[in-house]
């Protein structure tokens, strides 16, 4: 029901382009026994996060569709020391496929080339690996669109008047930081659009509700602050659950799960906000990491497969010179459309 929802939704909503549908599942109906399978892993950046056991999700329907294994791993929190070790005891392990949602570019670069040197294929979604820890990327939208957007969105919703806060995930998160990147260049290159909402902090919340409840806290000591935006779903509702306990007037955006994000954006406190459906995330590396084990493609520019139930997707060049198969663009969620999504995601 709740697919025939999304995909009905999708149509209707034509005007953008988004693959907002969740992927049908199939029953595995293998009978080969489980150790004969090949074992496809996804490393989440942290296996608490909602958003990763979503992508898990949808990882697990395409392994199963093409008869692997799916197996779900990823530390505690969103270190990329733990996930060195999870990622040698894949190769211990024997896996085929490492999709890794990376909590740094560069520190896995030794873990993850031994794994590839051994025939495993490594791919990163959400959050990438440097060019040479990986065969390719599952990006979930352009980045450009992402950052460009949260700014243009906060301007907006500010009426071009106030002082903007970014609350990140970790440090070194390579999506959130590409994002901001974007985000800045929006503030830099439009400079007289932008004077009278500079941006006055970028605080880091490590996506732990924790850490991201007193981080938005102390953002909203200061009084220039008239918005946040969240690109992390784990920030997102942790400023929202302080903004609405506080009835600050404080508004904010950025990048949310449906499904955690209704009562804000019904109450006001959150005037829209964007995604993707990180179901398709997973279910497109799954298809991606098949892919490459079956030599259909190499993971390189140009290179085509079928990625179940998405359909063709095609393999390009990512923005820091390696390749990446992109999902589609963000989708815009406001008070009109979020009660029909808050069940799918
Ligand atoms: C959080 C994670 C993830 C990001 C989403 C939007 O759950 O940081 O990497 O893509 O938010």
């Amino acid at each position: 029901m709740k697919k025939l929802l999304s995909l009905t939704l999708a149509l209707a909503l034509s005007m953008v382009v988004f693959t907002g549908c969740t992927s049908k599942q199939k029953s595995s109906s293998s009978s080969s026994s489980k150790e004969e399978k090949a074992v496809y892993a996804l490393v989440a950046k942290d296996v608490n996060n909602p958003y990763m056991k979503k992508m898990y999700e949808g990882f697990e329907t395409a392994v199963k569709e093409v008869g692997a294994q799916p197996l779900y791993k990823g530390p505690d929190q969103a270190t990329p020391e733990k996930q060195i070790e999870i990622i040698n005891q894949l190769v211990a392990q024997k896996v085929s496929v490492i999709a890794i949602a990376a909590n740094d570019a560069d520190a896995l670069e030794p873990a993850l080339k031994n794994a590839m040197s051994k025939g495993i294929k490594v791919l990163s979604l959400d959050s990438s690996v440097n060019k040479n820890s990986r065969i390719v990327h599952i990006q979930q939208a352009d980045p450009e669109k992402i950052g460009r957007g949260l700014i243009q969105a906060a301007y907006q919703m500010i009426n071009g008047n106030g002082g903007i806060a970014i609350l990140s995930a970790t440090a070194q998160a390579t999506n959130q930081n590409l994002w901001i990147s974007w985000m800045k260049k929006e503030l830099s290159e439009n400079a007289d659009k932008y004077k009278n909402t500079p941006l006055i902090k970028v605080a880091y919340g490590d996506d732990d509700p924790t850490k991201s409840t007193n981080e938005t806290t102390a953002l909203l000591a200061d009084p220039k602050v008239k918005i946040i935006i969240a690109p992390t779903t784990v920030g997102m509702l942790a400023g929202g659950k302080v903004l609405q306990d506080k009835k600050s007037s404080v508004l904010l955006t950025g990048l949310g799960l449906p499904s955690e994000m209704a009562p804000f954006i019904e109450g006001g406190v959150c005037p829209w906000m964007y995604l993707w459906n990180p179901i398709d995330i997973g279910y497109l590396a799954g298809y991606a990491g098949n892919a490459l084990v079956k030599g259909t493609i190499s993971g390189k520019e140009g290179d085509k497969f079928t990625a179940g139930n998405l359909g063709e997707k095609i393999v390009t060049t990512a923005a820091d010179g390696g390749t990446e198969i992109m999902l589609g663009d963000p989708f815009k969620f406001d008070k009109n459309n979020i009660g029909q999504w808050k069940t799918v995601y």
